[in-house]
């Protein structure tokens, strides 16, 4: 059986909220390890990768992008650490952080052997560039960089550009797109389903479509899962929460479907604010989704 190794990325870098630095360790303490464990798998946590806080740094000149060169630090170390993980034949589980850390993480797998798909599972697209972005913030951004739109310091980490073949690309969740983003979601070629399409057609559907797509002539599929994708009722320490989301069924429903799918080769899990939170309910949440995603039954 794959072996899980868990990463913490503790970077509130991508976005202008303090707290989702903390992530990783909410995560940990809603019981990550000990209820992947109980599900069969081997786990082993590295632990925390070194990022720097943003009080140590001066913003970057020369760019709306902010904290640019300590993000493409982060980036890289972490792209480095992913695809170690991936050539040892083990699952990367990386914890955020805000959303810019995915960067990393799919520069990592791009760098190992595997042809991948990616499920992005977000009230947001994340495709947004220096051009198009009303906040400045790189966790806006990280699909846009992993297909090759963006800052060249940003699409080059790793070597390759892009990352992963649109046609493998997927968005779910979605209600909240900026005017310009939408105009590169078009040009990408992306599917996005939008929650009114899971509204009017299901989440089976849904995510069957969303698996199809993201496995078709790939390795395996990338799921990267922004909590924000959730309803707020149920996931409401984010930094960015939206109405109308994935409801607390729908959620695992996906993550079974995933599980299923047996396609699984890594996984990101973002935008955790304890901070933000009710006593630990997002990070309860997401330790909950991700038992689902690697096998929990009720039988
Ligand atoms: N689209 C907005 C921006 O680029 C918000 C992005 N916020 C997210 N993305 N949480 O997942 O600034
Ligand atoms: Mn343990
Ligand atoms: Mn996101
Ligand atoms: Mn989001």
């Amino acid at each position: 059986m794959k072996e899980l190794r868990i990463i913490g990325v503790p970077s509130d870098l991508g976005q202008g909220r303090r707290g989702v630095d903390m992530g990783p360790s909410a995560i940990r303490y809603a019981g990550l390890d000990t209820a992947l464990e109980r599900l069969g798998y081997q786990v082993k946590d590295l632990g925390n990768i070194n990022v720097p806080t943003p009080e140590m740094h001066e913003q970057t000149q020369n760019t709306k992008l902010r904290y640019l060169n300590e993000v493409k630090a982060v980036s890289e170390s972490l792209c480095g650490i992913v695809s170690t993980v991936v050539s040892e034949g083990h699952i990367p589980l990386v914890l955020g952080g805000d959303h810019s850390i995915a960067i990393g993480s799919l520069a990592g797998m791009a760098q190992s052997s595997t042809n991948y798909g990616v499920i992005w599972f977000d009230a947001h697209g994340d495709m947004n560039t220096e051009e198009t972005t009303p906040s400045g913030n790189i966790h806006g951004m990280p699909l846009a960089v992993s297909l090759g739109y963006g800052h060249e310091d940003l699409t080059r980490i790793g070597g390759c550009t892009p990352k992963v073949k649109p046609e493998n690309v997927v968005l779910v969740g979605i209600r909240s797109i900026d005017e310009d983003e939408a105009k590169l979601i078009a040009k990408a070629g992306i599917r996005c389903y939008t929650m009114s399409e899971i509204d009017r057609r299901g989440m089976a559907v849904v995510m069957e479509e969303a698996i199809e797509i993201a496995s078709n002539g790939t390795d395996g599929i990338h799921l990267s899962l922004d909590l924000d994708s959730l309803d707020p009722t149920f996931a409401p320490g984010v930094g960015t929460p939206v109405n109308g989301g994935v409801t607390y069924r729908e959620g695992h429903l996906a993550m079974e479907m995933l599980s299923a799918s047996n396609a699984i080769v890594s996984v990101d899990v973002v935008e955790v604010n304890p901070i933000l939170d009710e006593q630990n309910r997002t990070a309860v949440m997401a330790v909950e989704l991700i038992e689902s995603l690697f096998g929990k039954t009720v039988l």
